[in-house]
């Protein structure tokens, strides 16, 4: 479904139009106006010849009521631009179709009315003249269509533009995050609060919690409506009524926003493309009380331009907003400015920089979420599809992070952990950002809470000259064959001991150490090496050097010809 708004100067037809199109009058609304209902806007469906169901945004032409004609057109899918065949081209012409260009819209029909007030020569002219005018616009190229709604003529021709407009509108986008800017809250008796809108951005179901911006307040959809119809979820770019339960009608007006919780990021402060109309007959600057009309809401805004001090008539450039209130906006979302005072519309663009952290002289506003991660560095992705719209993977734990970022944090995590040593670095002393990229690299090894650098791969594991000495305790065989590089690393580390020529594994001498300690506590008084060889099954050849080594680290002494226990000599068993 989709979401069309008329637009066109004061009394050129487009209320009639809307009733001869749906039956509905946008006139009833006078009196609901009276139980302070707003008339400014009318809304109405059309049923298509397909089947398919449009609502229709009925605008005011005058352009007192031109705010009023803003917030109709501020989530709207197509226009369908009326001109009087009658007066033809007039000022609010120009300045809706000046509008609607800025705001992005891109289709449109035209209705020619009033055909029945025309001969068909003056008719022929007004055609010629709405041609010249749409010239180089979204509208150029549209169908123009003469109708009558007294007669009905043209009626099903118009009907049948509109079709095929609606062919080439695409769908709107469903990001899951949804938002309603509120352009009618009231509270029909008996009924609580209900405000309408359109929902763009994602779908709303009955049950659903609500947050109403800017009043911060929780409400819950009591029911859902759309075409009149009691629904219960609606999807994206489809007008609504929303019964919410737990707010006040009061606290709700239009320009007010619904969106679900954590979802939408709130700026006072925006960065934005300002594309000068090239009718103004000024430049723009600071000076001057503006209005900013985004969504269906009007906010008093300041402006800053960015770079040049002022932007002429025709330029296209960057300024920086500063609202009074904070808005729910998307980088993408589309404004109108218009100057107070003097009561005109400067231009419009769309919002770039939604949470700018540059300041305004260096500010190079753009819609890059690359240039948003560069300049806050770590940035969790939630965060992420609050400032940019975007939905990411994250990289590190919630995180995403700029490139050069993590470069610099991962050599910094490394030599932290590098200098924790083997007891390693806990955990808890660091950043939810670091303890991620800790558990994501390779290099960095995780337990009980510590972190260490890991063993590289030892390429003298498990050495095969090693276990060949086990396999041989006290007859080992000789180091020949075996790289002289690894022997002395092996030596260094004191996997093995090299005493008199002879290489002994460690693990050996531990052994020969137990058998030792053990047949000492039954001959405390010493042993021959005579006796030491048989106890380990060995020859001369080995154990005089074992015993040399023995004696140098304290496990045994020589006292005459025996050996007896020293300090060192391990625990039997
Ligand atoms: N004869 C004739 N009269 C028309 C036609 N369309 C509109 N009118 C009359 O023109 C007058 C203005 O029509 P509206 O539909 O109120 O005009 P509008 O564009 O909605 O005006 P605003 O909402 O104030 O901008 C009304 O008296 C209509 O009856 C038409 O096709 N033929
Ligand atoms: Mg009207």
């Amino acid at each position: 479904m989709s979401v069309i708004a008329t637009a066109g100067h004061v009394d050129h037809g487009k209320s009639t139009l809307v009733r001869a199109l749906t039956g509905t009058d946008p006139d009833r609304w006078a009196e609901e106006k009276e139980r302070g209902l707003t008339i400014d806007l009318g809304f109405a469906n059309l049923v298509l010849d397909s089947g398919q169901e449009i609502s229709l945004i009925d605008v005011p032409g005058h352009i007192r009521f031109l705010r009023n004609m803003l917030a109709g057109v501020g989530a709207v899918d197509g226009c369908l631009f009326v001109v009087s065949a009658v007066e033809g081209w007039k000022p609010q012409s120009e300045e809706h179709l000046r509008i609607l260009h800025l705001l992005g819209i891109s289709h449109g029909v035209i209705a020619l009315t009033m055909m029945d007030q025309v001969d068909e020569d003056l008719l022929e002219l007004a055609l010629l003249d709405v041609e010249e005018h749409v010239e180089g616009t979204f509208l150029e190229g549209s169908a123009i269509v003469p109708v009558s709604a007294p007669t009905g003529t043209g009626l099903d021709d118009l009907r049948a533009a509109i079709e095929s407009l609606m062919a080439n509108i695409g769908q709107t986008p469903d990001r899951d995050q949804p938002r309603i800017w509120i352009d009618r809250a009231f509270a029909p008796s008996g009924a609580g609060t209900v405000i309408t809108g359109t929902l763009t951005g994602g779908s709303l179901a009955v049950g659903d919690e609500v947050l109403a911006l800017p009043g911060e307040q929780t409400a819950r959809i009591r029911s859902l409506q759309s075409h009149h119809r009691s629904i219960d979820q609606v999807g994206p770019g489809n007008r609504v009524a929303v019964n919410l339960t737990g707010i006040n009608h009061g606290d709700l007006a239009r320009g007010h926003v619904l969106v679900r919780q954590g979802q939408w990021h709130r700026s006072k402060m925006i960065d934005a493309e300002l594309k000068v109309l090239a009718s103004l007959s000024h430049p723009v600057s600071r000076r001057g009380a503006y209005a900013a009309y985004l969504g269906s809401g009007e906010f008093p805004v300041k402006v800053r331009v960015l770079g040049p001090d002022t932007l002429k008539p025709g330029d296209q450039g960057a300024i920086r907003l500063h609202f009074k209130t904070t808005v729910p906006v998307l980088p993408g979302d589309r404004f109108i400015l218009r100057e107070s005072g003097r009561d005109e519309t400067i231009g419009g663009g769309q919002l770039l920089d939604i949470d700018p952290r540059v300041r305004a002289a260096d500010a190079k506003p753009d819609r890059s979420v690359e240039r948003v991660i560069a300049e806050r560095g770590w940035v969790q992705v939630d965060e992420v599809l609050r400032l940019t719209g975007e939905r990411l993977e994250p990289m590190i734990g919630h995180w995403v992070v700029d490139p050069e970022v993590l470069q610099a944090t991962t050599s910094r995590l490394l030599s932290l952990v590098g200098e924790a040593g083997p007891l390693g670095l806990d955990l808890a002393l660091l950043t939810d950002q670091e303890r991620g990229l800790a558990q994501s690299l390779e290099e960095v090894e995780i337990e009980a809470g510590r972190a260490t650098i890991g063993e590289p791969d030892d390429p003298l594991a498990d050495h095969p000259w090693v276990a060949a000495l086990e396999a041989d305790p006290f007859t080992p065989p000789s180091a020949e064959g075996v790289d002289r590089t690894e022997i002395r690393e092996l030596v260094r580390r004191g996997t093995v001991v090299e005493q008199d020529g002879v290489f002994f594994a460690q693990a050996s001498l531990l052994k020969a150490g137990k058998l030792l300690a053990e047949r000492f506590q039954t001959q405390p008084d010493g042993l021959t090496v005579a006796e030491v060889r048989d106890l380990l099954g060995t020859t001369r050849k080995f154990v005089l050097p074992l015993l040399n080594h023995f004696d140098q680290t304290g496990q045994t002494r020589r006292r005459e010809d025996l050996r007896i226990a020293g300090p060192r000599l391990p625990t039997p068993g």
